[in-house]
């Protein structure tokens, strides 16, 4: 038995199915999970020591390459002078600044500590502040693991094929609309039927957990205008796309203001940290200033502020988008070039340092046509790249990520593996 095997076998034992976030299983792609012991620039190396060119990035945080020696260092020294205080601290205000200042939609921020919180704590003020209860959410978008968000959520769960959560009362979800996504027509009806009762809308303003699917033309801006005409509040879950998808997330690249964005993964740098934040008239109804509670013991951590605040300094660097799109459409477009050679019905689609790979013959831009995307040929791509050491999210329904640190030599290995395994397909 493998070494990863052995780890699994004994995880299992001590954890519910031998992780701690479900889509680390490898149930959809089956085999063992590899357990990664270090990583480096692109690279994660598993506890048999096998490197692997590593396509996750630890779902976006790691958009500078693994263990950047400056995010190192900074969390290093940050450590030395204690962990965690429970107390405000200059570095919280120093992040809340660059985030305020990189995205002018964002006027107050609110530190917590994941992405799940994030959301949770957006709909929470959302409600508060417009004292209305209804939300409207897009099947196959993911927004983590609040009960009232766990409705045909995307990510995990549909990977599962389990569109709804045990243990979520129907009284959590009774307020929880769940519609189409890049469907303008099926948010029209919703606030033509419970428009003063709609709180908000949260969306990723570009799609990566039903795999990567861009907003059409036409979907946000609609989505911007009910929600201005109903008094609704738009949400962007940028999460995932938040300084990922570009400089200021989707919002920078389309010019939409949302009311409120949620942010995570990036601004942490692989440190557990989240935030949400907007329009300071909405922010200023959370305690204690206002009446929406919302709180958090290691919210604003010193130790995970310090790796974020590196972090988004290096992301700053002139060029750097540039260079992490140019490198994703490297590798999106050779991957296509490679299948149409080999006769492979594969599509690609990418924005910034995510993309998506599609086992059909045109990008999905819903929902039910991601639906028809070959899984099986997906699976086999999958482990036929793993045993040729490239690590891609083992679910066809995830985005990939593209690091800094992911030079021409590394797209290019990609590419190579990526002919010999659609050959084989
Ligand atoms: P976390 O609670 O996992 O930090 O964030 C939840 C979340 C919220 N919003 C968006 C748009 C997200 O993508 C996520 C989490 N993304 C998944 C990856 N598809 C996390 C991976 C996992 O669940 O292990």
């Amino acid at each position: 038995m493998s070494r990863n095997a052995q780890l699994f076998e004994r995880a299992c034992q001590s954890i519910p199915g031998g992780v701690n976030s479900p889509v680390r299983a490898f149930r959809s792609v089956g085999g063992a999970p590899r357990f990664i012991k270090r990583a480096q620039g692109p690279y994660v190396w598993d506890a048999e020591d096998t490197r692997y060119i590593d396509y996750v990035g630890s779902w976006g945080p790691a958009i500078l390459g693994h263990a950047h020696p400056e995010v190192i260092k900074a969390v290093q020294e940050a450590a030395v002078d204690g962990l965690s205080f429970g107390a405000p601290t200059e570095a919280e205000i120093d992040i809340a600044e660059a985030i305020v200042a990189r995205i002018p939609s964002i006027e107050k921020v609110r530190l917590v500590s994941s992405g799940t919180e994030a959301t949770m704590s957006a709909i929470r003020l959302a409600r508060g502040a417009t004292g209305r209860s209804k939300i409207i959410k897009f099947e196959g978008c993911y927004h983590g693991h609040a009960d009232s968000l766990l409705v045909k959520a995307g990510s995990g769960m549909l990977t599962f094929g389990n569109p709804t959560s045990a243990g979520v009362p129907e009284e959590f979800i009774r307020h929880t609309l769940v519609l189409d996504y890049n469907n303008i027509d099926s948010v029209e009806a919703a606030f033509a039927e419970f428009g003063d009762d709609i709180a908000c809308i949260i969306v990723e303003p570009v799609a990566g957990n039903m795999n990567l699917v861009k907003p059409i033309p036409g979907f946000l801006e609609g989505l911007r205008s009910l929600c201005t005409q109903h008094g609704a509040l738009l949400i962007f879950d940028e999460v995932m796309t938040g300084f990922r998808a570009g400089p200021q997330g989707v919002q920078g690249l389309t010019g939409i203001t949302p009311d409120l964005t949620t942010l995570a993964k990036v601004i942490g740098g692989g440190m557990p940290v989240g935030a949400f934040g907007g329009r300071a008239d909405i922010m200023e109804h959370i305690a204690p200033l206002g009446s929406v509670y919302q709180a958090g013991t290691l919210s604003g951590n010193p130790v995970a502020v310090a790796a974020g605040l590196v972090t988004l300094k290096l992301l700053a660097e002139p060029g750097f988008y540039d260079r992490l799109s140019e490198q994703t459409r490297k590798l999106a477009e050779g991957m296509a070039e490679r299948a149409r050679a080999a006769g492979v019905p594969l599509a690609t689609d990418y924005v910034g340092g995510m993309f998506g790979l599609y086992f059909t013959d045109s990008i999905p831009t819903t929902f039910a046509q991601m639906q028809q995307c070959n899984v099986e040929q997906f699976k086999k791509f999958f482990h036929g790249m793993l045993i040729r050491g490239v690590y891609f999210a083992p679910s066809a329904f995830e985005a990939g990520f593209v690091s800094g640190a992911h030079n021409d030599e590394v797209i290019n290995a990609t590419l190579d593996a990526a002919e010999e395994v659609f050959a084989k397909l």
